[in-house]
């Protein structure tokens, strides 16, 4: 059986680099079928029944580029076995963004902390245990140029896909919020895969068109959910998406408190 890999992160985080490292000759290069999107794949070396997919770059899994559907059409519909979430260690708060959304999907991640060369070169640190235990998967630091970690990285992405468990994605939400995607997630059980239900709770409270498009859930769930996104929002005085957006914000900015030592610059005065 091949187990498959896909390597998601904001462009250039480095994944090209890391692709490239760890497929070597195996990669062959096309395009995502109907799109002029470049689709990379190959194999892990030493790992004959593996496929490694690198994903188009991408801020967000929201429907708005032709990288970002790609890339959630190729997570959603694809199942891949693992996914190696590569992240610029340099710019945490913008990379954890996506982050965020990856791990909603249920699918084992691996998360890669890139560009360390970098960062201790600032001076700075990263509590890769405080960051495990916040993401709930293992966390791994590399540096793809010079060739450290990516190996680690994808070793225990295989090992995750070997396992097959699903991860199961923490609250991050405020109590409110949480509420209100649990009373969705009760309503569209019927239609959307249990190990996805968070991401698809998600995504019906963001009005996602795409999503709402490709269910066609019954007329009375769809009242239903509406009149729960309508309650959330009033509560809140926002509207449904900003009010994820902005909450994920809020939730990284206090992971990034708790795991990012940073090292303060002296000003020196000539
Ligand atoms: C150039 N550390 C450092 N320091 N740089 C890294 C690392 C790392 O761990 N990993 C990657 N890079 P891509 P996407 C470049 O191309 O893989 C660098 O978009 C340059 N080019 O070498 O392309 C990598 O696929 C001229 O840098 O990322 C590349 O995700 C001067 O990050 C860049 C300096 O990597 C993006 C750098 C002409």
């Amino acid at each position: 059986m091949t187990l498959k890999i896909a390597l998601v992160g904001n462009p250039n985080c480095g994944k090209t680099t890391m692709f490239n490292d760890l497929t070597g000759s195996s990669q062959y290069v096309g395009n995502w079928p109907g799109v002029t999107v470049e689709k990379k794949e190959g194999k892990l070396k030493g790992h004959k029944n593996s496929l490694i997919t690198d994903l188009p770059g991408i801020y967000s899994l929201s429907p708005y580029t032709l990288e970002e559907v790609v890339s959630r059409n190729y997570l959603l519909n694809d199942y891949p076995d693992a996914i190696i979430n590569l992240i610029d260690g340099t710019n945490l708060e913008r990379n954890l963004y996506l982050t965020t959304q990856i791990i909603e999907l249920g699918i084992p991640v691996v998360l890669a902390i890139n560009m360390m060369d970098v960062v201790k070169k600032n001076g700075d640190r990263i509590n890769v245990q405080q960051l495990e235990k916040e993401f709930g998967c293992p966390v791994v630091q590399t540096s793809a140029v010079k060739g450290v970690g990516s190996k680690e990285a994808a070793y225990k992405a295989i090992e995750l896909a070997e396992k097959g468990e699903a991860l199961v994605p923490k609250p991050i939400f405020s109590k409110p919020i949480e509420d209100t995607l649990e009373t969705i997630s009760a309503l569209i059980h019927e239609q959307v895969d249990p190990i996805r239900s968070r991401w698809y709770a998600i995504k019906y409270f963001e009005r996602d068109e795409k999503v709402l498009a490709a269910h066609s859930l019954p007329d009375h769930v769809l009242k239903n959910a509406e009149t729960t996104i309508r309650e959330a929002e009033d509560r809140m005085e926002d509207d449904s998406e900003s009010i994820i957006t902005n909450e994920r914000y809020e939730y990284i900015e206090q992971i990034v408190r708790h795991s990012v030592h940073r090292h303060e610059k002296k000003l020196t005065i000539s």
